[in-house]
């Protein structure tokens, strides 16, 4: 039977190995880099709500950072990763550029989720702490999570808070079947997953 639920647009900035555990419940080593922008669409059910994200996983290199605006507009919720091992880098400094740059010229009811990744890395790798991290967080309004993509820590939490917190105002309604489950099988990513260089 097909039922009608909001669909969210939900633009990812960094790590495609968080959206491809989230989907596929996989990880995989020295992948390669994201070229334009790659989609996917998944189905998530919490205790409060039932929403499809239509994801969207930009490509980090700065080449492509003129491309962000094209997958940001109209989105209604953001996800920002750093490397929790890498505070003097790029990382963390670009991930605090992306939510200024969001707060300036995305949807004004944009939800944000903040998001320090690589949990699983050696404590003493570590360059940005917990409370640093939220304390960013919480001065910018924005949901605070730390991940692992490699061993699957809070991942599928990050997504279930987003559906949780984010307004339904710009939502479309579109129908799924109630038969699909949330994890998408291997020819239904072959078939919902676009990779697309523009
Ligand atoms: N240890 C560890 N390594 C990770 C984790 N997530 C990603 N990586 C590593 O980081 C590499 C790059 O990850 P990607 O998810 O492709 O990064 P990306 O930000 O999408 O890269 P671009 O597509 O170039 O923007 C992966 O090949 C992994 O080796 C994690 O949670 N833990
Ligand atoms: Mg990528």
């Amino acid at each position: 039977m097909s039922t009608q639920i909001p669909s969210v647009k939900l633009v990812l900035l960094g790590k495609s190995s968080i959206v491809t555990r989230y989907a596929t419940n996989t990880f995989t080593d020295g992948r390669d880099a994201t070229i334009g922008a790659a989609f996917l669409a998944k189905v998530c059910s919490t205790e409060h709500r039932e929403i499809k994200f239509e994801i969207w996983d930009t490509a980090g290199q700065e080449r492509f950072h003129s491309l962000a605006p094209m997958y940001y507009r109209n989105a209604s919720a953001a996800m920002v990763v750093f490397d929790v091992t890498n505070h003097v880098g790029v990382s963390f400094c670009r991930a605090q550029t992306w939510v200024q740059e969001l707060r300036r010229q995305a949807n004004p009811n944009l939800t944000i989720a903040f998001v320090g990744n690589k949990i699983d890395i050696e404590e003493k790798y570590r360059e940005v702490s917990t409370e640093h991290g939220d304390s960013y967080a919480k001065e910018f309004d924005l949901l605070y999570f730390e991940t692992s993509a490699r061993d699957g820590t809070n991942i599928d939490h990050v997504f279930a808070e987003i559906a949780n917190h984010v307004s339904l105002e710009d939502a479309q309604m579109s129908s799924y079947s109630s038969s699909s489950t949330t994890k998408l099988s291997k020819q239904q990513q072959n078939n919902q997953s676009t990779q697309c260089a523009c």
